[in-house]
């Protein structure tokens, strides 16, 4: 990872230069935008404007970072060496302190609450000096109903909020999944109970609130949402090889309701946290997160044998790490957060010429841009997924839509979604489905995507 451009970078360095600007205009507008690095030296004091987080000048912010695992699970990765390395190469502008409140160790169990403390004052402290957003997390999970803990709730974040009283850069998420039954009424409950509190010492902090269900059920805090304060967010969890499409229209639903939503943590795995990655709905996640400009979180910073962890368990290093370090998961989201060559599937990089990763066809009223999102290898076939934008460039709405895409070699369709795809020969056929064939004029749709797979390697003609 540390390549020469990057260790070049200096904690000062945090605007990206025009020149990435213009290589990463197609694809912002492909909606899978490279990093946007709005850290607390440029941003400043954040808070919510509607259903966005916004900048000290009212501009809308994405934060884009990494959740630890359980702090006391592994402490190791508290160090700002690390801290360092994930704001100035992976571009991360925000890291979660996840502190478990049960199950062993857990803050209101059998854990040692200065420690845990102290784990919590150093996380805030590197994040700060590495110019990076800091996420406090009460991490309840098997405790399902935050009301349980709600007396040591209290006293935990008068005690934070207190000591972070002159930090900017502090957000409060004050109970990470409610579940077992908890209602949204039990959670309001609570919620009204925790943020006075932290509004005592800082009037103005984010403050994260769970929903119920693991933090899915965002329609129920949109149909009914905490009145009174300001700069409150409700949160969504998603793991893609698990919750797709249902949760994720449960989200823009809730947003188009009115409610702010931060996805303070996610997984490219199954909710188990781990089991097998699906790519293709990780990435259409991402795609709809980019566009609504909804701040995300993965899950989790460790070596844990499990999916979702992002280095390979072989690896005991605390810092310092390149590629060869990371899992699956690791290497999807150093890509995803740096906009970087992916290296993910077989973890050999393939060598895309630049000119071919991404095409704009011209096809009738529409335009689709097609951008190469990632690429691996498997069973001797070099796969290569793209991320699809149509757009509208006439001026009047068009009912349907289809365009071709012709490859440097013959090609097989491996996966489509939110299209219908034909091949022949070299030659990719996309068409709209009924719920996206009309486009209003200027308009654009995303959330389009394919793999295709050749045996040798392709360029888009
Ligand atoms: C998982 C960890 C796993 C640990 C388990 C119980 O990945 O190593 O054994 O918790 O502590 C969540 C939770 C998060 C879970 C994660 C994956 O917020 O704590 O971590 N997950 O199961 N919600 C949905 C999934």
């Amino acid at each position: 990872m540390a390549d020469s451009q990057q260790t070049e970078e200096r904690a000062g360095d945090v605007q990206p230069d025009s020149r990435k600007q213009e290589e990463n205009q197609e694809a912002e507008e492909a909606g899978l935008e490279t990093p946007d690095i709005s850290s607390p030296a440029v941003c400043g004091k954040l808070s919510v404007e509607g259903t966005q987080l916004v900048d000290e000048k009212g501009k809308a912010v994405q934060l884009r970072g990494l959740s630890t695992h359980g702090l006391s699970f592994y402490p190791q990765y508290i160090n700002e060496e690390f801290f360092a390395q994930l704001r100035r190469e992976w571009k991360a502008n925000v890291i979660r302190l996840a502190m478990y409140t049960a199950e062993s160790g857990g803050y209101c169990t059998d854990g040692d609450k200065e420690y845990l403390k102290n784990l919590v004052r150093a996380g805030v402290e590197y994040a700060s000096s590495q110019d990076m957003y800091v996420i406090v997390d009460w991490h309840i999970l098997s405790d399902g109903n935050p009301n349980q803990h709600a007396s040591e709730a209290i006293d935990f974040f008068a005690q934070m909020s207190q000591e972070f009283s002159g930090y900017d850069n502090v957000i409060y998420e004050i109970c990470n999944e409610p579940n077992g039954g908890t209602s949204w009424g039990e959670i309001k409950t609570y919620a009204q109970k925790i943020i006075p509190v932290i509004r005592a010492n800082a009037p103005d902090a984010v403050i994260l609130v769970g929903t119920p269900n693991w933090s899915q059920y965002v329609d129920e805090a949109a149909a009914d949402p905490i009145a009174g304060y300001d700069n409150i967010m409700y949160t969504l969890h998603f793991y893609a090889a698990t919750h797709k499409d249902d949760l994720r229209n449960r989200m823009i639903g809730a947003i188009d309701a009115g409610l702010p939503i931060f996805v303070s943590e996610y997984g490219i795995c199954d909710a188990s946290g781990n089991g097998g990655i699906d790519e293709a709905q990780a990435n259409a996640w991402v795609q709809v997160m980019n566009q609504y400009k909804v701040s995300y979180v993965a899950w989790n910073i460790s070596n844990k044998a499990e999916t979702s962890a992002i280095f390979q368990s072989t690896v005991e290093k605390t810092s310092g790490f390149s590629q060869e370090d990371l899992s699956d998961s690791g290497k999807w989201l150093y890509h995803i957060l740096t906009g970087e060559k992916p290296t993910l599937g077989s973890g050999q990089t393939v060598d895309v010429p630049s000119s071919s990763q991404s095409a704009a066809v011209q096809s009738g009223k529409v335009e689709v841009i097609a951008l190469l999102v990632n690429s691996w290898e498997a069973n001797g076939e070099q796969f290569y997924q793209y991320a699809l934008t149509v757009k509208n460039i006439s001026n009047q709405p068009c009912e349907r839509w289809e365009a071709d895409l012709r490859f440097s070699g013959d090609i097989s369709l491996s996966d489509g979604w939110n299209g219908q795809y034909s091949v022949q020969g070299n030659t990719l056929h996309i068409s709209s489905v009924d719920y996206n064939a009309r486009i209003a004029a200027g308009g654009s749709i995303q959330d389009v995507g394919v793999i295709i797979s050749a045996n040798t390697g392709l360029t888009i003609q």
